[in-house]
């Protein structure tokens, strides 16, 4: 089977049928149950976009209906309008949807998509992922006197095809033509699907970084199942529009120009149900479906790319649909991780010239510069991304840094003063105790500062500024790549505040260059998962886990303890190893299970020290350290090698196996790890 490649934001899907008639309830319902089919993504509003004809004048017409909220709102929201014939049949039609999870502007009608290129609805786009450079094509297009209505990055898209449109009217360019130009202007990730006005019936779509998948449902036998790359002129050509097939040597077999249905998806799993031949598109394919005819193009050829793209026959069950290939939330979002790191340095941190950009802060370095001490305040997993850090931030800022559970900060009354700096992590921003302390902060004078995952949230709008993390929608109640992100998250604000030490420039870019590995790192700790198993299924029946450690993996001591409570309902804790002679070693015996993470860092003579001193009590620990210490995996029995990063990243790759570890030793003890007893996604009281 296909792997399904897990997706950080909401779903695309899109619907075209050419001579294959189609009543306008028919056609929404295929695009509204597509969006139910994504909804184990995690949303926060939705929205179709169809043809139809302008009730005045009789011409061509785009319409949408978007609506805040679940699918099943946005149902209603079609159910209701009036003013549509639900009956109206169409030989030929086009319509796209989509899920949206705010990135750009809180949930609302007006941000969701598709979104489009002007009042008359003459282009419409579906997008997936972050454009990185959208203030900038923004300024451009105001510049040209064009208006903005939403807050997200993806109207300038729309808006931009529309420029383009627009500036070569007197020309044949083409539908996908216009779509090439734009996207060549675009940085950052996405997949986009298009549909107009000035092309009815006709649908273009490209990818970059982001999944898309073409189903092609057709009752005559595809004239092939490997689909020839078209490759247009360069960037000189489109000036010259004009069709440039390159490789004389394969015929030119469109797919389709007879009755035919296609369905675009950002995941296959919205497609199984109509069709099982699929194409799985390639970061800057461009296809395009006109008269019935599909076709990929791309710009440049390198040397040793497919000419092709095959068309895969998949076979996936039903039941298999909702979750993707996971088991469960958690597990979807731990192995997400290699993607969700990406998507919260994206646009930020800058691998070749070693710069640190955070846009949402970056006018109030110079005040948080100034200031007498940094103070971070959250709950739970939130404040062990600050435990995490913190070290790392005393270090790179050389300023007073105190990290405080929210709760007892305001059991205490705290006092705070006007030239401190508090910061506020809360993967939702609406976590009761974190947004009361923020207030606090707020009324004493300090500058707040949020770090949230959740556009639009109340930390959000109630600091004075902050960093989305965007690490996209989390879903399982236990916190898993919210941290990881987190954790990056304060990273870069660390580097940001020593940019311009030149005592700190090697330092600093050691870091950066750690960040850089960690997403293949991370994919590599995610093979460990059979072996975390296999120590899981020796480890379910116990009673208790001690985790131990110091220095930089304290925090994931604590936070690897959390989650085993949380999730297996096992007593757990985390313990700092340098702690032990001054009770805890009391509880060391031959039967207590103890897990000890111990890497290669400064830390490390200290840590076999306490490994020896467990050892001495009969203890057998499993060890969590580097792959590559052979040295250290001979003290061990049981042993969990994780790739070796610089020593204040280490801890980004040694929660893994932990966040693993809880979720099979929850599910062996037979528990729901999406929702464990007791517990709430957002902890919205007291
Ligand atoms: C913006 C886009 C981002 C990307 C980037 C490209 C938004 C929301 N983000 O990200 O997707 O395209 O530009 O340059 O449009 N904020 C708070 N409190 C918080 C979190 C954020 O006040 O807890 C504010 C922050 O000060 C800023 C805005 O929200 O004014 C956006 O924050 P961000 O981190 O998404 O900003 P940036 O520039 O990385
Ligand atoms: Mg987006």
């Amino acid at each position: 089977m296909e792997a399904l490649t897990p997706l950080i934001d909401g779903g695309i899907f899109a619907y075209l049928n050419y001579l294959v008639p189609a009543k306008r309830k028919e056609i929404l319902d295929i695009l509204v149950n597509g969006l139910k089919r994504m909804e184990y993504r995690g949303y926060d509003s939705a929205g179709v976009g169809f043809e139809g004809t302008n009730t005045k004048n009789g011409s061509h017409e785009l319409k949408t209906i978007k609506q805040k909220g679940k699918v099943a709102r946005l149902q209603e929201e079609i159910d209701q309008t009036t003013d549509l014939d639900f009956e109206k049949e169409y030989e030929t039609h086009i319509g796209i949807a989509h899920t949206r999870w705010a990135t750009h502007g809180e949930p609302s009608p007006t941000n969701s998509h598709p979104q489009r290129s002007d009042t008359t609805n003459e282009f419409l786009v579906v997008h997936n992922g972050i454009i990185t450079n959208y203030k900038d094509l923004k300024s451009f297009l105001m510049s040209k006197g064009m208006e903005f209505e939403s807050e997200t990055d993806t109207e300038v898209i729309v808006k931009l095809v529309k420029h383009i449109s627009d500036k070569h009217k007197n020309s044949t360019m083409s539908f996908r033509e216009l779509v090439e130009l734009t996207v060549q202007q675009l940085e950052g990730a996405f997949s986009l699907v298009f549909m107009s006005s000035k092309f009815p019936g006709e649908c273009v779509c490209t990818r970059r970084g982001s999944p898309l998948v073409i189903g092609v449902k057709s009752k005559a036998k595809l004239s092939t199942d490997h689909i020839p790359i078209l490759y247009s002129k360069d960037h000189r050509g489109f000036m010259n529009p004009s069709l440039h097939h390159t490789d004389s040597t394969t015929e030119f077999h469109p797919i389709g120009n007879k009755e035919v249905e296609y369905f675009f998806a950002s995941d296959a799993s919205a497609i199984i149900e109509h069709t099982n031949q699929v194409i799985f598109l390639e970061d800057d394919d461009v296809a395009a479906v006109q008269n019935g005819c599909l076709t990929i193009h791309r710009i440049k050829r390198t040397l040793d790319e497919s000419t092709t793209r095959e068309v895969t026959t998949i076979k996936m069950e039903i039941q298999q649909i909702m979750k993707g290939s996971y088991s469960s939330f958690m597990q979807k979002e731990i192995f997400e991780q290699p993607e969700s790191v990406v998507n919260t340095m994206r646009g930020r941190v800058n691998f070749e010239t070693n710069q640190v950009v955070l846009g949402g802060i970056k006018d109030f370095m110079t005040e948080i510069r100034r200031c007498r001490r940094l103070l971070f305040i959250a709950c739970g997993t939130s404040y062990h991304s600050a435990v995490a850090t913190r070290q790392l931030m005393e270090e790179l800022t050389e300023l007073p840094v105190v990290v405080e559970l929210a709760s007892d900060f305001l059991d205490r009354q705290t006092p705070v003063f006007r030239d401190d700096v508090c910061f506020f992590i809360s993967q939702s921003g609406e976590t009761a105790d974190t947004l009361m302390a923020l207030r606090y902060c707020k009324q004493r004078g300090a500058l707040i500062v949020g770090i949230t995952n959740t556009v639009g949230s109340s930390i959000c709008r109630e600091s004075h500024c902050g960093v989305h993390i965007n690490a996209g929608p989390e879903i399982g109640v236990a916190s898993t790549k919210a941290y990881t992100s987190q954790f990056i998250s304060l990273v870069m604000f660390a580097l940001v505040m020593c940019e311009d030490r030149i005592s700190m420039q090697n330092r600093r870019k050691e870091i950066i260059q750690g960040l850089k590995n960690l997403p293949e790192q991370i994919k590599n700790v995610l093979k460990t998962d059979e072996h975390v198993h296999t120590l899981a299924q020796e480890l379910y029946q116990q009673k208790s886990l001690l985790v131990m450690g110091r220095g930089y993996n304290y925090a994931t001591c604590l936070e690897g303890a959390l989650k085993i409570k949380e999730l297996t309902y096992m007593h757990s804790e985390g313990i700092l190893a340098g702690e032990l002679k001054h009770g805890p070693l009391a509880l060391v015996d031959r039967a207590m299970p103890v897990m000890m993470v111990v890497t290669r860092d400064k830390v490390y003579p200290k840590c076999m020290n306490a490994l020896q001193q467990v050892k001495a009590r009969h203890g057998n620990p499993i060890v969590l350290g580097n792959v590559d210490d052979t040295d250290t995996q001979q003290q061990a029995n049981k042993y969990i090698g994780v790739p070796s990063t610089i020593d204040c990243l280490q801890g980004i790759l040694t929660i893994i196996p932990m966040q693993l570890l809880s979720m099979h030793i929850a599910q062996l003890r037979g528990c729901d790890v999406d929702c464990p007893r007791n517990l709430a996604k957002s902890v919205t009281v007291e």
